[in-house]
């Protein structure tokens, strides 16, 4: 069979036959692993391509006889348009990703077949029924918690014609799931709250083919500490760089961080979402610990690796004053990059239900769901509030003066290598920001 595998992209940043300019902002396209893996599962009988809509023109008119789209879901609805087109031209399309796995009912209205979970098993499945016409509805890839992944490598052959147009197309992951419970988050609802980790050999043998600099792609690359320490060991032979994401509990190991450095990390992203323990709470994250960010935020960029904070506002406990009382955080915490979030209850997870409970959903389109926008009733602001507040804070952390000074800064304490990706990151955020015309105000003045 002629294959196609899709990754559809947003509107703003959509490149088109009529657009066919890629938008600059290349440090935020990297990998498409869900695509280059199951690239790399199917049987090689078949041929394969990719298309990534953020990056290439997706072609409706193309001889294909199996369509595969990957899809999160602020992408949803263009998925559904995709698939819509294919299938009026008799096409099978088959989606997979998170949210047909969180929303399998919704996602198999639209489409031929849905993939719930992981590709492994289940994609080899699909491809013999359609083979053979009988095909199901919904095929169910969920490895059991406790196995190891055997996944084969990504074929990251199919993006090379287009590597120039992302950071990087280098990405591996060692693990998947995450053994924490935070409500809003759908990795822990995806994977039931449990986490597997590929075997070591696996993973360097992977890491032997990748060029020196990659990324890590895991939700929390120390989610097994002893694991963790076993990997980095079997790295540092290997004289790689990478930059990843973990929980701030990497600062408490005097082991691991120093490890972790010697094995190539030069900058992390963490999920510090709020200065608030309350907030911390009420969304099951207790074990950041905000009363210790500040020792061991330090800890980590002594060793010289950079830091990227996730950051949340429209917590149960966020009033107006928050957006400049973060900003002011962000700075005495020497942040070197922010990626802000606005609270989104995606489908699926807990937040969703406890929001919806009590009927403070206010929008149910999907590609509003992107973190951008404000789609609930908050507690202690009002929407508009909260979108003006996250915007202005954004733009305020991203002004061409404090990017210079977080420069120096980040050079002074953590080193060239964090000081040159940081800056790219905040040129990068800062070149979409003022392309999305994010600007805001601060609504507690
Ligand atoms: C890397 C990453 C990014 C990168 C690049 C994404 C990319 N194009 O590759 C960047 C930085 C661009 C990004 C951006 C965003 N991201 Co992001 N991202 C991730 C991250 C950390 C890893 C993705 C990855 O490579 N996974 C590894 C692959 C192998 O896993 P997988 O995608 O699950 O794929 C497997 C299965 O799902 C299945 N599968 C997947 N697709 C398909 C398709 C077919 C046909 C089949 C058969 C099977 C199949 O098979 C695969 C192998 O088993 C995930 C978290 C995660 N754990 O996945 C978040 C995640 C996907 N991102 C998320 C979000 C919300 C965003 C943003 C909207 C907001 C933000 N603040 O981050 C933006 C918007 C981007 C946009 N509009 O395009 C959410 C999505 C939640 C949801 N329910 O929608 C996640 C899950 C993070 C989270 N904690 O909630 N992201």
């Amino acid at each position: 069979m002629r294959i196609l595998l899709v990754l559809p992209a947003g509107e703003n940043v959509r490149v088109t036959s009529e657009r066919p300019e890629v938008p600059k902002r290349a440090m935020l396209r990297f990998s498409v692993l869900s695509l280059t893996i199951v690239a790399a599962l199917t049987p090689r009988r078949h041929e394969v391509r990719i298309v990534d809509e953020n990056v290439e023109p997706l072609d409706f008119e193309s001889e294909v006889d199996l369509v595969g789209i990957t899809f999160m879901t602020a992408l949803a609805p263009r998925a559904y348009e995709i698939a819509r087109r294919f299938r009026a031209r008799g096409k099978f399309v088959v989606g997979g990703g998170f949210h047909p796995t969180l929303c399998p009912a919704e996602a198999a209205e639209h489409l031929d077949a849905v993939v719930v979970g992981d590709a492994e098993g289940a994609w080899e499945r699909l491809l013999q029924d359609v083979e053979a016409g009988q095909a199901r509805k919904v095929y169910v890839g969920k490895a059991c918690p406790a196995e190891d992944i055997r996944t084969p490598i990504p074929r990251r052959d199919l993006l090379a014609p287009r590597a120039k147009q992302y950071v990087t197309i280098n990405a591996v992951q060692t693990g998947r799931g995450c053994q924490h419970a935070c409500r809003y988050c759908s990795v822990t609802a995806f994977h039931e709250q449990s986490y597997r980790q590929r075997p070591i050999v696996d993973v360097i043998a992977e890491l032997r083919g990748v060029p020196r600099d990659f990324i890590f792609v895991d939700d929390n690359i120390v989610r097994s500490p002893q694991y963790a320490r076993e990997l980095f060991q079997e790295m540092l032979p290997l004289r790689k760089r990478w930059v990843g994401q973990c929980s701030i509990e990497i600062a408490d190991d005097a082991e691991l961080l120093p490890l972790a450095h010697d094995a190539g990390c030069r900058g992390l992203f963490i999920g510090i979402e709020t200065a608030n323990q309350d907030n911390l709470a009420s969304v099951g994250k207790q074990f950041n610990d905000s009363g210790h960010y500040r020792e061991r935020l330090r800890r980590i960029r002594r060793q010289g690796i950079g830091v990227v904070a996730g950051m949340i506002v429209g917590l149960d406990q966020d009033e107006p004053g928050i957006f400049e009382s973060c900003l002011r955080f962000l700075q005495r915490q020497r942040i070197d990059a922010l990626q802000l979030n606005i609270l989104t209850p995606l489908p699926g997870t807990p937040l969703f239900h406890d929001i919806e409970r009590t009927g403070r959903i206010t929008d149910c389109q999907w590609d509003h769901y992107d973190f951008r926008h404000v789609v609930f009733r908050p507690r202690r602001m009002t929407a508009v509030q909260l979108q003006e507040g996250a915007n202005w804070l954004y733009s305020q952390f991203y002004r061409a003066d404090r990017i210079l000074v977080r420069f120096l800064r980040t050079l002074w304490t953590c080193g060239w290598i964090p000081a040159l990706l940081g800056l790219r990151l905040n040129l990068t955020y800062r070149y979409d920001n003022r392309r999305e015309r994010i600007r805001g105000r601060n609504p507690a003045l």
